[in-house]
């Protein structure tokens, strides 16, 4: 079942030729797919050899083959993990019954929307990243760059590949709009706040696969647990792949650092800008930014959508297992409440706060990784600690919209935010100054950029000044 058929035009583990109708579906989607790849992938090097990675199994043994690859000719298709034997629903009021293979009428509507929206933030991404390729501070991040990027095309294949399969004529005009929108377009934007801002320079990059991403990670894991087991199956293959993007953020910032951190050691009383690496408390406003845009992506703290989602079984907490009472019916949750410019803490039901307690666990992963990075700069020396701003931080979506917070979390007024703006988020300084770092790409094998230091290995085991793509 794991084996993946790659003599077909469109590769999958789902014994696709035995539905003609949706593989007819399916192909006739695939161009469209194509000219928007063409289109909006990654800009000038479509016709360039890659060396990617490739699932060939769905398990988690030896799924993956590397070997250069035109992205166009990247074997995108259908993978979904094995069924577990006899599941069962993990969440919610029919916690315990047999999950289901078909989705039940009442629920079609709400696993559309769900599905759409994850399948809107794979493209999304792509779009983002399209013009990297020509900053890039060396082949190596080049060719993890368009790893990602491929990736999130086929995580696009997943979603398709369920609105195909289960919600007939609607599914397939969601599939086409899915090809339809554009990161930030405003007649037609992705749905998701974070999908529509630019990341058009390395810093964002990495940012974004570092805190974005991991959302993408809590998501995943959530919708891992759904009652609807075709979305489990790919949801959980799709995790395998995601590990990637979020090793692509960690390193990326953690190169960045060292740099930083050795070029100012070894050229004492120089600013980082005057030595062309960047600087600590620009990393810190960049990573306020992302990590704020990437905590709106959660949901409202209170969510009657999310309360239903739970109680529906469509989505889960991650990694239900851990928890003891998956019902949830009768449990609280503390949370903050904001009434007449005070802020105070009421209780509110278990269920209406699941996107808080799925936020809680992105929190907590995403200060496992900013503590590998201090350690980096308190290895070098440097007295200096980035620091996860407060949650209330910078929020567009749910409780704290709308109103002001310092990265500490204290509600202040417009007039305070607006003069400390400059200090807590990325200006448009440092915006130029990043870009100018990065305005000539290194192409060379084994070269790095000024800015970044060489990581530690290459990939599968080659050297760093492999060839990872071949640009003639
Ligand atoms: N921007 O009850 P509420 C990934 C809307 S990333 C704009 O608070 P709910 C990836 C919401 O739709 C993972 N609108 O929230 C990463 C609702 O609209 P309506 C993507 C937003 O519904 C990197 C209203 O506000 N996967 O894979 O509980 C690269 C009130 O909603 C936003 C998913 O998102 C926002 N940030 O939760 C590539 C999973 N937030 O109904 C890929 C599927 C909320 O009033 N999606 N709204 O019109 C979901 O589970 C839920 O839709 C959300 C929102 C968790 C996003
Ligand atoms: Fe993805
Ligand atoms: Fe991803």
């Amino acid at each position: 079942m794991s084996q993946i058929d790659h003599s077909q035009k469109i590769p999958n583990n789902v014994d696709l030729s035995s539905d003609r109708k949706l593989q007819r579906a399916l192909e006739k989607w695939l161009p469209n797919f194509i000219s928007w790849w063409t289109e909006m992938g990654p800009e000038g090097f479509q016709t360039k050899d890659v060396y990617l990675r490739t699932a060939i199994s769905a398990d988690s043994q030896g799924w993956a083959h590397f070997d250069y690859v035109k992205m166009p000719d990247y074997r995108w298709g259908i993978f979904l993990a094995d069924p577990v034997k006899d599941r069962r629903i993990p969440c919610g009021d029919d916690y315990g019954k047999p999950v289901w293979q078909e989705i039940p009428g009442e629920h079609r509507n709400t696993l559309r929307r769900i599905i759409v929206t994850q399948g809107d933030t794979e493209p999304a991404s792509v779009e983002q990243q399209r013009l990297l390729g020509q900053t890039c501070p060396s082949l190596y991040d080049l060719r993890n760059l368009f790893q990602v990027n491929v990736e999130e095309g086929r995580h696009l294949w997943a979603m398709v590949y369920l609105l195909h399969s289960y919600f007939g004529r609607d599914g397939r005009e969601e599939a086409e709009a899915l090809l339809e929108r554009r990161s930030g377009d405003d007649n037609n934007p992705r749905i998701l706040g974070a999908f529509n801002a630019p990341c058009d320079d390395w810093l964002s990059f990495f940012m974004f696969t570092f805190f974005t991403d991991r959302d993408g990670k809590y998501q995943l894991l959530a919708l891992s647990e759904s009652a609807f087991d075709p979305l489990s199956r790919t949801t959980r293959f799709m995790l395998t792949e995601e590990a990637h993007h979020m090793f692509v953020g960690e390193t990326g910032i953690l190169r960045v650092l060292d740099r930083t951190c050795q070029v100012m050691k070894d050229n004492p009383g120089k600013s980082a800008r005057e030595l062309g690496v960047i600087d600590l408390e620009t990393i810190q406003r960049a990573l306020n930014f992302w990590y704020s845009i990437s905590l709106d992506l959660f949901g409202g703290e209170v969510s009657s959508n999310a309360a239903s989602y739970f109680a529906a079984g469509l989505k889960g907490r991650a990694k239900e297992a851990q928890y003891e009472d998956h019902v949830c019916l009768d449990q609280v949750f503390e949370m903050d409440k904001i009434e007449g410019g005070k802020l105070s803490q009421e209780e509110v039901p278990l269920r209406n706060a699941m996107n808080e307690v799925l936020r809680t666990e992105y929190t907590e992963d995403c200060q496992r990784g900013v503590n590998k990075w201090n350690r980096m700069i308190q290895e070098h020396g440097v007295d200096f600690v980035l620091t996860l701003p407060s949650r209330r931080f910078n929020r567009q979506i749910g409780l704290y919209a709308g109103l002001y917070f310092t990265p500490e979390g204290s509600l202040i007024g417009r007039e305070e935010w607006e003069a400390k703006r400059d200090t807590w988020l990325p200006t448009d300084t440092d915006r130029a100054y990043v870009k100018s770092l990065m305005n000539r790409p290194v192409y060379e094998p084994g070269k790095m950029a000024n800015w970044i230091a060489a990581p530690k290995q290459g990939i599968k085991g080659r050297p760093v000044d492999f060839e990872y793509v071949r640009l003639d």
